[in-house]
């Protein structure tokens, strides 16, 4: 028997549900990807203050496969949260998505509820890949595929940019105000480049529009949660204790964090009430979390890979690892932060050791060097650039870097192929596969200004380090690169 607004009440005692009615719950929330992280952070948040307002329902779309929608229709939205530590385990039935669509199929559909008057908030978790910028610069690329064809088709988009930008149109052509854009990807100021790309894609299809882009409200949020893919054995775990079959329950860790500037013109859920933080600025938060939390992940994830780790836990445990990581955030990145008054910056970081070192989440060093390309620029690039300009060391995240560098090239330390998912994996390939030289796979990848700027590229020093990082790692290997932190 499948989960669903009927089978509720079967569920065991000690699952917690929903404690409002959710077929009374109506749409003001359309989300642009809802994958398993939205699942598990805005639409938790979300489902805790809807007894006081059920007015915010979420419609959820996904802008590429049928598969949420398809795993979640017959259920009436509902999906299990499995909540887990070292200490235990909890489970919650999350019912705040109330629709889903999926935008290939029936972009009319997305466009009719985004343009609906009741729809007062569009969030996004569309990945950094999403927003079709320069990573480097933070402007929209142009030339991107899918910004091309939305110039070309604006009433058929594909991007989450073509949406948002039509909707809003056709908005104000029924009288609608703007609603109030509300990005939630691990970007630096994510509010300001989703408005930057918005307006500057408006302002490609014509000047009215561009207009209407520059007065719309895009606050900045910091979003924080681990969130591992869901399994097929986590399935049958949900359904051995659920006695309910759910054919996409989420995984997660008991830590959840979101910050938000309060910025939302046509009012938002009380979000507050469920333990949201607003906050004026938010720019210091998602920098804090930026380099310590994401940075130290994919460095973890790029030396763990290579090592033979499978998960974080895994690649937390190797000789030297832990070590490594403390040092990158104590000594390297956490100098380079701006002051955060009330934050104890030494208790974050032993926190985020301790998340990383979390033995129930089986969170997979491959899921986390995804897209590198994008994620680089934020996580470590950054901090490097802050470390140069003020002279001092930065060996750990040279070493994260390089260790991305011979990820991404695409053969392990066996010289087996690595399922490389990145939108520039081809062009990597293209750059760097044939070259065997630190030397000459560091200056490849200097030529792709993208992600290196034109500063950081000629910058002697840096390419320096990473050609010292990269022969270790293919002379010694990532293993015994770490014992020597140990
Ligand atoms: C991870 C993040 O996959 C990744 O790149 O670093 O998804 C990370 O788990 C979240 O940002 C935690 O909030």
């Amino acid at each position: 028997m499948r989960l669903s607004r009927q089978t509720l009440d079967r569920l065991p005692e000690g699952v917690g549900k929903p404690d409002y009615d959710p077929a009374r719950l109506s749409i003001g929330i359309v989300h642009l990807g809802i994958g398993a992280f939205h699942r598990a952070h805005q639409a938790v948040f979300t489902d805790a203050v809807l007894a006081s307002d059920p007015s915010w329902g979420i419609c959820g779309v996904s802008l590429r496969s049928p598969d949420t929608r398809d795993a979640l229709q017959p259920q009436d939205g509902l999906y299990t949260l499995k909540i887990q530590d070292g200490e235990g385990e909890r489970l919650q039935m999350i019912g705040s998505v109330v629709e889903l669509l999926c935008a290939p199929e029936n972009p009319e559909a997305v466009l009719a509820r985004m343009a609906h008057p009741a729809t007062r908030i569009v969030s996004l978790t569309i990945t950094e890949k999403g927003y079709c910028h320069n990573p480097a610069t933070g402007m929209l690329d142009e030339n991107h595929p899918d910004i091309v064809h939305d110039l070309e088709n604006p009433q058929r988009p594909r991007s989450a940019i073509g949406f948002i930008v039509e909707a809003l149109a056709r908005r104000v052509t029924a009288g609608i105000a703007p609603f109030t854009l509300l990005s939630c990807d691990n970007l630096p100021s994510n509010g300001h480049v989703l408005k930057r790309v918005v307006t500057r894609f408006a302002e490609l299809r014509s000047t009215d529009l561009a207009g209407l882009a520059q007065s719309i409200t895009s606050p900045s949020t910091m979003v924080d949660r681990i969130v591992p893919a869901t399994t097929d054995s986590d399935r049958q775990a949900i359904a051995a204790s659920l006695g309910l079959e759910d054919a996409w329950p989420i995984m997660t860790e008991p830590f959840r964090q979101w910050v938000i500037e309060d910025d939302f013109p046509l009012g938002r859920p009380a979000w507050q009430e469920a333990g949201v933080v607003f906050a004026d600025d938010v720019a210091a938060f998602e920098m804090m979390k930026l380099r310590l939390l994401n940075g130290s992940h994919s460095t973890l994830a790029y030396l763990g890979y290579l090592a033979g780790a499978e998960t974080v836990a895994e690649a937390m445990a190797l000789p030297g690892m832990e070590a490594l990581i403390a040092g990158l955030m104590r000594e390297e990145a956490s100098p380079t932060l701006p002051p955060l008054s009330g934050l104890d910056l030494a208790a974050y970081r032993a926190d985020l050791l301790r998340r990383f070192r979390n033995p129930r989440l089986r969170h997979r060093t491959w899921q986390i060097a995804m897209d590198g390309s994008q994620k680089l620029p934020q996580r470590l690039l950054g901090t490097i650039r802050d470390r140069l300009k003020a002279g001092k060391p930065y060996d750990r995240l040279a070493l994260g870097v390089a260790a991305w560098m011979r990820y991404a090239r695409g053969l392990d330390e066996q010289g087996r192929a690595i399922d490389v998912r990145d939108p520039h994996a081809a062009r990597i390939a293209g750059l760097v596969r044939d070259l065997v030289e630190p030397e000459r796979i560091v200056d490849a990848y200097l030529t792709m200004q993208d992600i290196f700027d034109a500063d950081l590229a000629a910058n002697a020093a840096f390419r320096e380090a990473l050609v010292k990082a990269l022969a270790q790692l293919f002379e010694a290997g990532s293993a015994a690169t770490l014992r020597a932190y140990a």
